[in-house]
């Protein structure tokens, strides 16, 4: 029997790297979208696969509409990517961040098991969560939380929530604890995205800087197409479990900049960049790494695309974009 999977968070930028996916793989792929006016399906078409996907209204802060998908649909999996996952704006929007990141799953979940217990379930889960906690210097699957942000809390209540759903009520959920992941699809306002499509504006004389906050901030960045394997094979998995997913290998945001500027060949980019407060957070995480022997030994998982070829990659693509406008 053909295998189904529903998206939460289809339009992103994981959701349809993990479509493309699952589509390869003959599954019939549903994408559930919040109503809008006017639908943006730009990371869709860029990977060519909009007309394959069957799309479902719903909100993960309306229940209901979770009811009626999941009664309908019956997915084998559930793959729930949908959150407000930009760090900054949490501190300004923080009960609507704890509405959809932490609520949203728990309506999901108990969505799950009263209408389609035998459905697996697979939560995003963030590196985030860790904030201060690391383990000589990386986080593995052991490390404790100390989220810093609205956004960290939030996923921490719902990382929790999935390991409560699977010990209490034998559900096959699973959290894969993703460290940063980046793309050509990636959301305008994330640090590399910025600046990959800051540098192309430059190259092609259409501004002449980037602001930005913390340079010092460093993350474990690894390509989102790698990625939405992991989430695949935590499924696929006898027994549900957790996982912790990135390079072990981590970049300060200086080094992203210097990055996508030599790619342009400007090595001097101090007169490009403007360091503006505003981008600085209220709390920081000054460091994320991951230790990822777990999903390598037991997923037999690793990543692929290195942090060098994702920024190429980025720039290239931005600069790609910019010129077709
Ligand atoms: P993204 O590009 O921001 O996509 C999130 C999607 O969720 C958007 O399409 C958004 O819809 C949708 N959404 C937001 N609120 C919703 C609601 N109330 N109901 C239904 N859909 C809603 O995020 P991403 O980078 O693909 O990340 C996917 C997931 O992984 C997120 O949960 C994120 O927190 C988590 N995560 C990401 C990373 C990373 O580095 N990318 C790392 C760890 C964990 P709109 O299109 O309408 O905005
Ligand atoms: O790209 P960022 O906004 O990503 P952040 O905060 O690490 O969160 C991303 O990764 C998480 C996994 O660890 C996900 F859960 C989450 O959903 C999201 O995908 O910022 C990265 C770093 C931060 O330290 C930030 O302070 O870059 C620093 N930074 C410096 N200047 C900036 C800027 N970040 C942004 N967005 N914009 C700046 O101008």
């Amino acid at each position: 029997m053909q295998k189904s999977a529903l998206i939460t968070g289809i339009l992103g930028q994981d959701g349809p790297y993990l479509a493309e996916l699952l589509l390869g793989k003959g599954y019939k792929v549903y994408g559930l979208m919040r109503r809008y006016s006017s639908p943006h399906y730009d990371n869709l078409n860029f990977l060519g696969i909009m007309d394959k996907i069957e799309f479902v209204e719903g909100d993960l802060t309306d229940e209901s509409s979770l009811i009626n998908i999941i009664k309908n649909v019956r997915p084998t999996e559930v793959y729930n990517l949908a959150a407000q996952s930009f760090v900054g704006s949490s501190w300004e929007q923080a009960k609507l961040t704890t509405e959809i990141n932490a609520l949203g799953v728990l309506s999901l979940l108990n969505t799950i098991k009263f209408n389609s217990p035998t459905s697996k379930f697979y939560q995003a889960s963030t590196s985030e969560m860790f904030g201060l906690g690391n383990d000589g210097g990386y986080q593995d699957e052991k490390t404790s939380f100390h989220p810093r942000s609205p956004y960290g809390i939030s996923k921490v209540y719902a990382y929790w929530m999935t390991v409560n759903f699977r010990e209490s009520y034998g559900l096959f959920a699973a959290n894969g604890i993703l460290f940063n992941h980046e793309s050509p699809l990636r959301g305008i306002q994330f640090v590399t995205r910025k600046i990959t499509d800051g540098v192309a504006r430059i190259k092609l004389g259409l501004t002449k800087s980037i602001s930005l906050g913390n340079l010092d901030a460093k993350r474990d960045w690894g390509f989102a197409g790698d990625y939405v394997e992991a989430m695949y094979l935590m499924l696929q998995e006898k027994e549900p479990d957790d996982y912790v997913i990135g390079t072990g290998a981590y970049h300060s945001v200086k080094d992203v900049v210097d990055l996508a500027f030599k790619e342009i060949g400007v090595s001097d980019w101090k007169k490009y960049v403007v360091i503006d407060p505003r981008y600085k957070r209220p709390a920081e995480v000054p460091h994320l790494r991951a230790r990822i022997d777990k999903a390598k030994n037991k997923l037999g998982w690793q990543p692929k695309v290195t942090f060098k070829e994702l920024i190429k990659m980025m720039v290239k693509a931005d600069l790609k974009r910019l010129q077709k406008k």
